[in-house]
């Protein structure tokens, strides 16, 4: 039976050890709760690191059984893997750089090859449960080369992968000296998921400039296969967190923190202990606070804990010092007898301590540098069950883009965070209310469950998609098929394009010269009696009839201007003029002298705009402009403006490949009819052909075509063996 596989850095357990033996108990994380519905049903299982060195085979292999009940497969770490794989490079290297501080970032080999080597023992864990037709959904940057390393392995089988941590903008990720391999590893995915457009826009732009990919909206096609690149931004368990506040435990324990706090206005913070966090500058701007607004003395407490984490690297030590001092100063300077301004916890406590918090601090105070998402800030929205309290939120979580009617700050600016917390201060019960409704809908819908359903949904969807793909791409059987109707028929036309269907894509556009195997492949296909081949191409008439003039082929050159027959000369098609070209070709111009690497290629009947050495983005804008500007300038010419691969050409409206194609079946009564080609302009071939003929798109899979090829290699193989 088909099953669904989760893998993360870590299992969804707390394993304590007590006098050498491993008890185990399942942690619930909103992330844990969400998978739930999936990895406890039937034989699906959840694979990760158990938190916990085990080294002794015989305890592993109990702690094996006991997970097992569990639905969960341990992937056992030595403390070095931990050390190099988990603290190092996920750590200290993608970490900060994620959270766009490189300055802390490490560039160290050993702590890359530790990753590689750990990502690659993930796998061979996963590949021991996997079976083709499942569904595998890696999580986090941990483990970014695990959707790479599972498709070598197992093409077919369908990978989701879900990055929790921002992505960062393509200046900072490209400093990572490993960049290429990672984002290698990612694209072995079917479908990618960020919490922000932000993230998939930084996301494919990387993509786009570090690889040789095509990308098309949100869609990366790379060695072959789609990766669908989106949104999904993650939600909680909501109901979780509205019912705590009505539970026993947590209403005794409002009741203790009413009777602590019964003349103080409570500010809450959560944060686990990161830099990433913004927790000094925090603590700045309720120190402002006081010294600008005596009237809050004894009135306001900062509720603040912060979770430990990774306490033995020296910069978390050194902000566990700096917020130690911090808090020292600021409750040295302001505390009175009765009242503590800063109330500091460095640990964690029990979820009904935290549910009780949301429901009695008045603000909650979330102010991270960078997050990928941030889960406090919903859960204290989704635990105000009176509608009332003020979420006050920076703009760099990527909560933010959700929760839009919190008071949104920039993390930097010390003073206007100050201000937030007197504006929350005083804010109007019913303005609490009208924004608290709005944040409770928007976290109660797009809740973990709403999440983990859209996400798999998807995921099926983008598999649906690449099988109906796949089902067109020339198989083996295809290609017999074709052959056979090849064999049986007497009179034959095959239509080439040029340029991306018989050679590869050059960077110079005068080096995509026949090979000697071209020439020797054209003249084999051209000598089959009952054969006529046609190259139908783009290419200026003078350099197709340079390159192919002398061979018994049929040219038709500059999409359908000129024509020629394996005897004839060159003809000009008649009727067109040329005479916009004075009016346009100053317009192509202005663009090309602001544009370096661009240039304009004239022919007869056409203007072409090339870009293919233009600096990558620069390229696409300065395209977008002047298609707009064409558009409006060929409207009532006649012509027509084509975008194509890093070009974009202008021509008489009446010359069209299809046309073209469709003029020279006129000659004869053809019983196999077949066209190849890979870019826009011959999609009229495709589309105007009988539906009897073979159409083959080359490269990419999205075309009127019947069927598709993946490089002009196959296109040589297909021809090379028509014959046999
Ligand atoms: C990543 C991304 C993204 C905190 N203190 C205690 C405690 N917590 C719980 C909270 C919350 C969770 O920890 C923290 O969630 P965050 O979203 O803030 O961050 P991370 O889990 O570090 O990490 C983040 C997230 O993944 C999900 O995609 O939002 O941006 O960095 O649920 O309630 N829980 C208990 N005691 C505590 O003292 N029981």
């Amino acid at each position: 039976m088909r099953k669904t596989i989760i893998v993360s850095n870590r299992l969804p357990v707390k394993i304590a050890e007590k006098d050498g033996e491993f008890t185990l108990q399942a942690s619930e994380g909103g992330l844990a709760t969400g998978l739930g519905s999936i990895y406890r049903e039937g034989n699906n299982i959840w694979i990760g690191w158990p938190g916990q060195e085990i080294s002794d085979p015989k305890q592993q292999e109990k702690v094996i059984k006991d997970l097992r009940k569990m639905n969960l497969v341990p992937v056992f770490l030595t403390q070095e893997e931990i050390n190099n794989y988990y603290e190092g490079f996920s750590n200290e290297t993608l970490w900060p750089v994620f959270h766009y501080m490189s300055v802390y970032a490490r560039y160290d080999q050993g702590y890359w090859d530790a990753y590689y080597q750990v990502n690659k023992k993930f796998t061979d864990i996963i590949l021991q449960h996997a079976a083709p037709g499942d569904v595998i959904w890696v999580h986090d940057y941990q483990l970014l080369l695990v959707p790479g390393m599972i498709r070598n392995e197992m093409p077919e089988v369908s990978v989701g992968f879900f990055q929790h941590i921002p992505f960062p903008s393509y200046e900072l990720f490209r400093l990572i000296p490993w960049r290429a391999e990672l984002l290698e590893g990612m694209l072995g995915a079917d479908l990618m998921g960020f919490h922000t457009f932000d993230d998939t826009r930084h996301f494919l732009n990387a993509v786009s400039r570090i690889l040789p990919v095509n990308t098309s909206a949100n869609v990366v096609n790379y060695n072959d296969r789609a990766t669908v690149v989106e949104t999904f931004p993650m939600g909680i368990d909501d109901k979780k967190f509205s019912e705590l506040g009505h539970s026993k435990a947590v209403l005794e324990q409002i009741q203790s923190l009413k009777e602590n706090f019964r003349e103080e206005r409570m500010v809450l913070s959560i944060d686990r202990l990161d830099y990433s966090k913004g927790i000094l500058q925090r603590l700045q701007a309720f120190e402002l606070l006081l010294q600008l607004y005596p009237e809050y003395l004894g009135k306001v407490v900062l509720y603040m804990i912060v979770v430990p984490s990774r306490d033995t690297v020296p910069q978390y030590k050194e902000l566990r010092d700096e917020i130690d001092k911090q808090v020292g100063n600021i409750n040295a300077r302001f505390r009175t007898l009765s009242w503590h301004p800063v109330q500091y916890f460095y640990r964690s406590f029990p979820v009904e301590v935290l549910s009780a918090l949301y429901n009695f601090a008045d603000i909650c105070l979330v102010t991270p540098m960078r997050d990928g998402m941030n889960l406090v800030s919903k859960e204290y929205v989704a635990s105000r069950n009176n509608d009332d309290g003020v979420l006050i939120l920076s703009e760099m979580a990527g909560a933010s883009k959700e929760l839009i009617d919190a008071i949104i700050v920039n993390p930097n600016n010390i003073g206007a965070m100050t201000h937030a917390i007197t504006d929350a201060l005083n804010m109007p019960l019913a303005e609490q209310q009208r924004r608290m409704r709005q944040m409770r809908q928007m976290v109660s819908k797009f809740n973990i469950h709403h999440w983990v359903k859209l996400f798999m949904t998807r995921l099926q969807e983008v598999n649906t998609m690449q099988q109906n793909m796949l089902a067109r791409r020339v198989s083996p059987e295809t290609a017999v098929q074709i052959r056979q109707q090849y064999r049986e028929a007497k009179r034959r036309i095959i239509f080439l394009d040029y340029d991306g269907t018989l050679v590869g894509f050059q960077t110079n556009i005068d080096m995509a010269s026949p090979d000697p195997d071209l020439y020797q492949l054209l003249r084999e296909l051209a000598a089959v009696p009952g054969n006529d081949v046609v190259m139908i191409s783009g290419r200026k008439h003078q350099t197709l009839g340079e390159w192919f003039g002398h061979m018994p082929l049929d040219l038709i050159a500059e999409h359908g201007a000129w024509q020629k027959t394996r005897e004839g000369e060159w003809y000009q098609l008649p009727g067109l003029n040329d005479h916009w070209k004075e009016e346009l070709l100053p317009i192509l111009e202005v663009t090309t002298d602001r544009t370096p690497g661009s240039f304009i290629e004239e022919k007869s009947f056409s203007l072409v705009w090339h870009y293919r050495k233009v600096e990558s983005g620069l390229g696409e804008l300065r395209a977008n402009e002047l298609m707009g500007t064409l558009r409006y300038y060929t409207q009532e010419k006649g012509l027509q403006v084509l975008p194509g691969d890093k070009v974009i050409e202008v021509k008489n409206i009446e010359i069209n490949k299809g046309k073209a194609a469709l003029s020279w079946l006129h000659h004869k009564k053809y019983d196999f009819i077949m066209a190849l080609g890979d870019d826009v302009t011959d999609e009229d071939i495709f589309k105007v052909l009988p539906s009897k003929a073979i159409t083959i798109k080359v490269g990419s899979q999205v075309s009127a075509a019947q069927y598709y090829l993946r490089s002009h290699h196959e296109v040589r193989h297909l021809l090379r063996t028509l014959k046999k």
